[in-house]
């Protein structure tokens, strides 16, 4: 399991975008989002937290791994 905070994940628009941009990585991952607490939950089947977290940055969000 990788979780990041995502601070600017502020509505469910930017959970489908985050979402969008994982499973286009990693197309057998589970993601698993809270918005209220800003926290995205993923269990990766192939792609590694650093890509993880690169795909997320690149929708324009800012990941922090925890
Ligand atoms: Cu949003």
């Amino acid at each position: 399991m990788v979780t990041f905070e995502v601070k600017d994940m502020s509505c469910g628009h930017c959970v489908s975008n985050i979402t969008r941009a994982v499973m286009a990585l990693d197309g057998q991952a589970r993601v698993d989002i809270d918005l209220a607490a800003h926290r995205v939950a993923i269990e990766p089947a192939a792609a590694d937290a650093d890509a993880l977290r690169q795909a997320i940055a690149d929708a324009g969000f800012t990941p922090v791994q925890v």
